[in-house]
């Protein structure tokens, strides 16, 4: 066990610095084996502190010299730690020079300044900063910074940083030297510096007010054809920004530049944001149509943080969703704007309820604004982001499109340059529309899912139907008692046609039309409506307007009718969903009890009339058939038992697959072939999506005709996207002699393209098929493997413990061992991979009796590692305590 523990920092303890920084100048001189780093600080205490010691932040520094104004200073004259260095300035304004060296081609957590391939980049988010150089590194301290790279010109042609380019110039030794000035003030976390060997794809864009804005994306001279999806993603960002928000872009130049390793998806530096390449490049040829999509969503998502992040930043980590939050909420929008927008919730319902609903159901728990922390970089989290999304989607339906805008447009003037709070910025939607949202806070300070659960009462004398709700949320780490939420309910009642009623609440001058939103805000509730002439069924929770668990007794029946006739096209896929949901969970019990297992026809009659309906967008029809993934069944059970979960959902796919194969088989020759040329449009992608969903049933059959036609897509395939599906239909088929045949095939084709690579390693990690851990071993050893490359980390070992569930939960323990394996081998070569890798064996609360102690000894063993980083410290000792 490690000797020092990491130190918690909290949220009531938060004060303004003792310094502001106004200008940050900074020379880097990049080599192959160092870089030096001179800063020159333009400093200034902060209002009255008196003559307090100024406290740089600095880790894993060498200090080579340090100056006060133009005295240098001697080691007697300041101390150094392992976390920062102490000076005493006698002034309350005064210039300091530092210089120090680091080591970026040895520096493996990719956090800082690092090597990806042959090129130099950095990553400051969370706490980066202070691995280059001693700094005030929190995100109150906002600075204007200048920034000089000097570097080989051969290695290194290309020389960036924040904001405009103002001076270049060559120097001896064959090296040369860029200058760029970011006029905005900025926190440290989003300095960006890249050099290397790149090359350009180059647009421009006018901007509302009539500026023409030069855009660069920079990615390595073999990716240059991999482009256009995310230039015009950008452009269209832009231009949506301006529409629906009113936000300007304020530089003349922005940039992207795409990285090969990378901790996270991307990041919004000033000016110059840095990508994961797998969220940059996207080809037809090498990419999915999600993979287009994550690209989109990415691309607009750094975008917009120009002004929900970096305009406007975060007083302090505690605020992270300010930004985050926010920002996920406007790119879902954008995205549901540019695509199907019912599709889009699904997509992100589906993953909030099978992800974000276990964290927060899991030891690591915490609000969307948390009040402690020990390392930050592990609270970039489902919470923070998506559940902070849902919390300013909340305040979206509860303002309404306009209102929201007013309260956005107020936070956006208030707080430009600032560094603020969760406060203010619900203090402008306050302002801006002339509500109290103190309860609705709650959100923000209340961990936990709650439950709201409902019933209705149709009273014939009085024509009136009483709903009525109560909520609960279950303790979390740190929080046994919780108050009642705001829970907007957006709901309508539909008749025995299905259609919508038209609503009136008792004591309410006004009707509220066929669809309405109530605020659920006691622990307990009731809604009258008048003038209900027929017994109805509730649609409710449209749109899935809160993050909470609903709970209403509908029967199999009030399911199907809802599946088949609400006019809601969320609601449509929940009621599906939902039935699939009680069919399953019913089926794990017969399973369990040694019981033959039969299905209910009802769910039969849904999934046939779903496929014989001409009518419904085909993206939403291949929604619909897709049954609730075992992650979510795990979530959903108290004691989860993955193995029947798997034999009785697997079960369930071959038994509609048999007895819907005409129907199937009709609908997928009606689609056309996977060799039609490919195109980019919804109703492309839409037809691709059901086509495989088809093709994925009809393998289940296990007919010749199935096989042939999917190794006929395989092979025939104009495109990445029917012809990964044909893969995965392969590799998980029984037949492995044609598995073999793809998989080489597909290897020895894209060997060199990394991003189709981790596709094919994270097919066969995903395989449910026995064995799997024995071959996620295997492909360990693959050449194209690396441990050092957080994507083929992701793509290997994280697909395998993440989604393959039952060889990952395999009886004997192996899968847990091979995790905590993996995670102590990357604990200190990149301790925030490492932290995010250990995440399923945290879940061990779900599982039975003898799994949950395989999986403790796991982490206790972890716990034990001579040095851990303070990332997996905290979240395995927090996930045994
Ligand atoms: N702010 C970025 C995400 C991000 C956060 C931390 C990082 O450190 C490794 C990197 C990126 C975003 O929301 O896109
Ligand atoms: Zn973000």
């Amino acid at each position: 066990m490690r000797t020092e523990q990491p130190q918690t920092i909290y949220l009531k303890d938060y004060r303004q610095p003792d310094y502001w920084i106004d200008e940050t100048h900074l020379t880097f001189e990049l080599f192959e084996d160092h870089a030096l780093v001179h800063s020159r600080l333009f400093i200034r205490r902060n209002g009255d502190a008196g003559l307090v010691p100024l406290v740089l932040d600095g880790q894993q520094l060498e200090l080579v010299s340090v100056a006060l104004g133009d005295q240098t200073l001697a080691p007697t004259d300041y101390q150094v730690d392992e976390h920062s260095l102490t000076l005493h300035p006698q002034a309350a304004e005064f210039e300091l020079a530092i210089t120090t060296r680091i080591e970026p081609q040895n520096n493996t957590a990719l956090e800082g300044l690092y090597k990806s391939g042959g090129m130099f980049c950095t990553q400051c988010e969370a706490e980066g900063f202070r691995k280059i150089t001693y700094y005030l590194d929190r995100p109150d301290v906002m600075s204007r910074f200048t920034t000089t790279i000097l570097a080989d010109r051969g290695s290194y042609p290309i020389l960036l940083s924040n904001g405009n380019l103002i001076a270049s110039g060559e120097h001896e030794g064959g090296r040369h030297w860029a200058t760029w000035e970011d006029p905005f003030p900025k926190p440290s976390y989003l300095f960006a510096l890249v050099a290397g060997d790149l090359c350009l794809i180059q647009d421009s864009y006018t901007t509302l007010s009539g500026r023409t804005i030069d855009l660069r994306i920079y990615v390595e001279p073999e990716n240059r054809e991999q482009c256009g999806h995310a230039m015009d993603s950008l452009k269209r960002s832009m231009r949506w920004d301006e529409e629906v928000y009113g936000r300007e872009y304020d530089l003349d130049i922005f940039m992207i530049v795409a990285v090969n390793d990378f901790n996270m998806g991307a990041m919004e530096n000033k000016g110059l944001n840095i990508f994961n390449s797998s969220c940059v490049l996207a080809h037809p040829d090498t990419a999915t149509d999600m993979a287009f999509q994550r690209v989109e969503s990415v691309v607009a998502h750094e975008y917009f943080h120009n002004w929900s992040g970096n305009r406007v930043t975060c007083r302090d980590w505690f605020q992270l969703s300010l930004k985050e939050g926010f920002t996920v909420f406007r790119d879902a929008e954008f995205s549901a704007d540019m695509n199907s927008r019912t599709v889009k919730r699904i997509e992100d319902v589906t993953f909030l309820r099978a992800n974000q609903f276990a964290e927060d159901a899991g030891p690591m728990a915490h609000p969307v604004r948390p009040e402690s922390y020990m390392e930050i970089s592990n609270f970039y989290t489902l919470t923070i982001y998506e559940k902070g999304a849902e919390v300013v989607r909340m305040l979206h339906t509860l303002l309404g499109a306009e209102g929201f805008r007013k309260g956005t447009d107020l936070y956006f003037e208030r707080h430009d340059g600032q560094a603020v709070t969760c406060d203010d910025f619900i203090a402008a939607l306050e302002d801006a529309n002339g509500v109290d949202f103190t309860q609705f806070k709650r959100w923000y300070s209340q961990a936990g899912t709650p439950v709201l659960e409902v019933d209705g009462e149709f009273n014939a004398s009085s024509s009136t139907y009483r709903l009525r709700c109560r909520q609960s949320c279950p303790p979390t780490p740190g929080q046994s008692e919780k108050l009642p939420f705001v829970i907007p309910l957006r709901m309508a009642l539909l008749d025995s046609e299905g259609r919508e009623m038209p609503l009136k609440l008792a004591g309410e001058a006004h009707a509220r039309g066929n669809e309405t939103v109530l605020a659920v805000t006691e622990a307990e509730q009731e809604f009258v409506f008048e003038g209900i002439t027929e017994e109805p069924l509730p649609s409710l929770l449209r749109g899935f307007s809160a993050p909470v668990k609903l709970v209403y007794p509908y029967t199999r029946e009030d399911r199907v009718f809802l599946a088949m006739h609400d006019p809601d096209g969320f609601n449509r896929w929940e009621a599906a969903q939902s039935l699939a949901v009680d069919v399953l969970q019913g089926l794990v019990e017969i399973h369990q009890a040694g019981r033959p297992l039969l299905l209910d026809q009802r769910l039969l009659e849904v999934w046939r009339s779903v496929l014989a309906d001409a009518e419904l967008d085909q993206a939403m029809v291949a929604e619909i058939l897709r049954l609730p993934s075992e992650a979510y069944l795990i979530e959903l059970a108290r004691v989860a038992d993955v193995d029947a979960i798997h034999h009785v959902r697997e079960w369930v796919r071959r038994e509609l697959a048999n007895a819907l194969a005409e129907p199937m088989w009709q609908r997928f020759d009606a689609l056309g072939s996977a060799a039609q040329p490919w195109s980019a449009d919804a109703a492309s992608m839409a037809r691709r999506s059901l086509r495989n969903t088809l093709l994925g049933y009809l393998m289940l059959t296990g007919s010749s005709a199935a096989m042939s036609a999917c190794v006929r897509q395989f092979v025939e395939a104009s495109n990445m996207t029917d012809r990964q599906a044909a893969l995965v239909a392969l590799v998980n088929s029984p037949d492995e002699h044609q598995k073999h045949a793809a998989l080489q095939e597909f290897a020895q084709r894209w060997a060199d393209y990394p991003l189709v690579m981790d596709q094919w390693f994270n097919i066969q990690a995903s395989s449910p098929l026995p064995g799997g851990l024995e071959r996620v071993q295997e492909l360990m050893t693959h050449p194209a493997f690396n441990i050092r490359n957080p994507n083929k980390v992701r793509s290997l070992i994280g697909a395998f413990a993440n989604n393959n569930l039952v060889n990952f939960h395999r009886k004997d323990g192996a899968g847990y061992r091979f995790l905590a394996d993996r995670v102590i081998e990357l604990n200190l070569m990149n301790p925030q991979i490492a932290s995010r890798l250990v995440t399923p064996l945290t879940r061990w609360r779900k599982f039975d009796p003898a799994r949950q102690e395989m999986m403790k000894v796991e982490l206790a063993r972890i716990l034990e590692q001579d040095k851990l980083s303070p990332d997996v410290y905290e979240v395995v000792s927090k996930s045994l305590a």
